[in-house]
């Protein structure tokens, strides 16, 4: 049997990292194989191609250009990790994907959605998470979060309240259109309950499977 793939999306500081541990553990427990990974990155090439994207100093750096490394970090994703760890029946659980593009470049950056599914349906061919888990929050609350854990910031995080602002509502969009892929979390409330959520809907994924086994 084929394995599951989920991804993990939303603004900065909404809790992705967190639950990505969270969701490793909960079907670790259950019996399931798998493993967890990230975008940009994910492979040796992936993480050269995330430091260049999250370089601070690259502040000369075209839509374009960006757009392009977020999908060759993807193809080799794909190629070298998703899709051979799938077609061992392994699941894949990935911090981003394809629907932090349309997000990030396409709402906040402005480049055209048809010229990213374009790229998407040659890189991808037709594969897409079973489910996506988006974290959605007031940009605020998410902006204090990261404040408060500290560290350096990078690239992205050097964007205006507005540009967030768009990411988030293109996430939302993006769920509205298709409620079956997608499981919208509040974000905002406590990680207990987020968590619940999110057990909810890998309780009905796993029991889904068992009936189509
Ligand atoms: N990007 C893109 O533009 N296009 C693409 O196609 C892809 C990516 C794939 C890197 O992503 C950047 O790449 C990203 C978009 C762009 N830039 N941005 N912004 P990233 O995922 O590596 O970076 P990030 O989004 O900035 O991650 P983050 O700031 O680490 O956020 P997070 O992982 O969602 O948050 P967290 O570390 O789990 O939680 C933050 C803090 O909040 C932490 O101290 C937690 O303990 C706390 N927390 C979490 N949940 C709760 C709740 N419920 N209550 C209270 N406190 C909480």
């Amino acid at each position: 049997m084929l394995g599951q793939f989920i991804t993990l999306e939303g603004t900065e500081g909404a809790g992705k990292s967190t639950n990505l541990t969270f969701i490793k553990e909960w079907l670790e427990n259950k019996g399931v194989e798998l493993i967890v990974t990230r975008e940009p990155g994910g492979t040796e090439i992936g993480e050269a191609i995330r430091e260049v994207l999250l370089n601070k100093d690259y502040t000369a750096m075209q839509a374009e250009t960006e757009l392009l490394l977020m999908f060759a970090a993807r193809a080799q994703h794909l190629q070298e990790k998703i899709l051979p760890a799938i077609k061992q029946g392994k699941w894949v659980v990935s911090d981003r994907f394809t629907d932090a593009t349309y997000a990030y470049q396409g709402a906040a950056r402005g480049m055209s959605f048809e010229r990213i599914a374009e790229i998407e349906n040659w890189v991808q061919q037709g594969f897409y998470p079973n489910t996506t888990f988006i974290f959605d929050l007031p940009i605020e609350i998410g902006m204090a979060r990261v404040a408060s854990r500290g560290g350096e910031t990078d690239r992205f995080e050097q964007e205006k309240h507005d540009f967030f602002e768009k990411v988030r509502s293109a996430y939302l969009q993006r769920a509205s259109m298709a409620p079956e892929r997608y499981a919208v979390l509040d974000a905002s409330q406590s990680l207990e309950n987020v968590q619940q959520s999110i057990v909810n809907r890998l309780e009905e994924m796993m029991q889904s499977m068992e009936k189509t086994a």
